[in-house]
C-alpha cells in the first residue's frame, strides 16, 4: 500500500529537495502533489525519472485524504495551512520554526528520539532547525557516553539556509565582483560574498540571535532537556552544507577511542578524522549526502571531561528534506500513519 503525500513550499529549495528525495528513498506513494502559492501554480516538477508534478495552489487544496502533508514553506503560512491539513486527518511534517516547542508537537530527529512520535497528539510533528539537526546527530552517541552537561558551539552556514533567494544573491555579489558591479544586499544584513556575517534570524533582547536561541532550545527538546548550548551562528559564503566547530563538556571523563567507535557506529553518522592534511569534511564534500560527517575530533584539555569536533552536513538534506522523509518513514515503522486517531 503507498500513501497519499502533499509537499507544500514545493517551488522552493527544501521543497524541491523533499520532492527528490521521497523519490530516490522510493517512500511508497500512490499519489504526490505539489502545493504552493498561487503565483508558483503550473510550474512543472519531475518526481522521480517517469512522473510530473504540475504545482497546485496551496490556498484552494482541501487535504481531506491524505495521509502525510510535508510543509516547507515560510512559518506564516504553516501557521494558517498545517492546522487546517492536521484537521483534515493528515499527519503534517513541518519544517519551519512555527510548532518545533509546542506541548503535543514532537520535535524529532529520527536517529534521536523517533519515539517521541508516539507523543504526538495534534496531527503535526516539527522538523528541528538545520543547524540543530546535524549537531544532535553527532551528540547523541556521545552523551549516552559521557553524558554531556555543556555545548559550545560556532556554526559556518551555507547560504542555502536562507533558501533559493541566499543562493542567487551570493552568486549574483560573486560574479559582480569581477566585473566591478556594486553589490546589491537584500537577503542578508551585509554582502555575503567574500564575507562572513555574524547574525541569523532575527535579534533577540539578550543580544543572541533566534538562530542561536534555537539551537539551545531545540536540543534539549530532542536530546536531553539538562543539557546547556550555547551558541554563536555566521552565515559564510558556502551554497550547501553546514559547518559547526563543537565543544562539549561531559559528566565522564572521556575515552577517546570509545568516542571514536561509538561515532562510527551511529546511525547518520560517518567519522572521517585522519589527522592529516585534507583528513576531514569540508562542506562542498557532502552536498547531496544523506550523513553527518564528524572530523577533528579531538579532547579539550582547557575544561574537564572536554571533548571538541567538526561536524558538516548537507542542511538542505540532513538539515530539512532528508530528516522530514525519515520522519514519514518512522511514522509507518512505527504503524502511526495510517490511523488517524490522534485529533
Ligand atoms: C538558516 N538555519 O541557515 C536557517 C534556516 O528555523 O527552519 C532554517 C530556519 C528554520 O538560515
Amino acid at each position: 500500500m503507498g500513501y497519499r503525500v502533499a509537499v507544500v513550499g514545493a517551488t522552493g529549495a527544501v521543497g524541491r529537495e523533499l520532492i527528490r528525495t521521497l523519490a530516490e528513498r522510493e517512500f511508497p506513494v500512490d499519489e504526490v502533489v505539489a502545493l504552493a502559492s498561487a503565483r508558483s501554480v503550473g510550474q512543472e516538477i519531475s518526481f522521480g525519472d517517469k512522473t510530473v508534478l504540475k504545482v497546485r495552489n496551496l490556498e484552494t487544496f482541501d487535504f481531506a485524504g491524505f495521509d502525510i502533508a510535508l510543509f516547507s514553506p515560510g512559518a506564516s503560512v504553516s501557521a494558517v495551512h498545517a492546522p487546517r491539513a492536521a484537521a483534515a486527518g493528515c499527519i503534517v511534517i513541518d519544517n519551519t520554526s512555527q510548532f518545533r516547542m509546542e506541548p503535543g508537537i514532537p520535535l524529532v530527529v529520527p536517529e534521536v528520539n523517533a519515539n517521541d512520535l508516539k507523543k504526538m497528539r495534534r496531527n503535526i510533528v516539527a522538523n528541528p532547525n538545520c543547524s540543530t539537526a546535524q549537531m544532535v546527530v553527532a551528540l547523541k552517541p556521545l552523551h549516552d557516553l559521557f553524558t554531556i552537561k555543556r555545548v559550545v558551539v560556532s556554526t559556518y552556514q551555507a547560504v542555502s539556509g536562507a533558501g533559493k533567494e541566499g543562493m542567487d544573491e551570493l552568486f549574483a555579489q560573486s560574479k559582480g565582483t569581477f566585473v566591478n558591479d556594486p553589490p546589491t544586499i537584500e537577503q542578508f544584513t551585509k554582502q555575503i560574498a567574500f564575507n562572513v556575517i555574524p547574525h541569523i534570524d532575527r535579534f533577540m533582547d539578550d543580544g543572541s540571535t533566534k538562530e542561536e536561541w534555537k539551537m539551545a532550545v531545540e536540543t534539549r527538546k530532542i536530546l536531553d532537556p539538562d543539557i546547556k548550548v550555547f551558541a554563536t551562528c555566521v552565515r559564510v559564503p558556502v551554497f550547501i552544507g553546514h559547518s559547526e566547530a563543537i565543544s562539549i563538556e561531559c559528566e565522564e571523563p572521556i575515552d577517546l577511542a570509545q568516542a571514536r567507535a561509538a561515532l562510527r557506529e551511529a546511525d547518520g553518522v560517518i567519522l572521517r578524522d585522519e589527522r592529516e592534511d585534507g583528513g576531514y569534511v569540508t562542506p562542498i564534500e557532502c552536498v547531496g549526502e544523506d550523513a553527518t560527517y564528524v572530523s577533528r575530533l579531538r579532547i579539550d584539555p582547557t575544561v574537564e571531561n572536554g571533548l571538541a569536533f567538526w561536524c558538516v552536513s548537507d542542511n538542505l538534506r540532513k538539515g530539512a528534506a532528508l530528516n522530514a522523509v525519515q520522519i514519514a518513514e518512522a511514522l509507518v515503522a512505527l504503524d502511526l500513519l495510517p490511523k488517524r486517531h490522534f485529533l
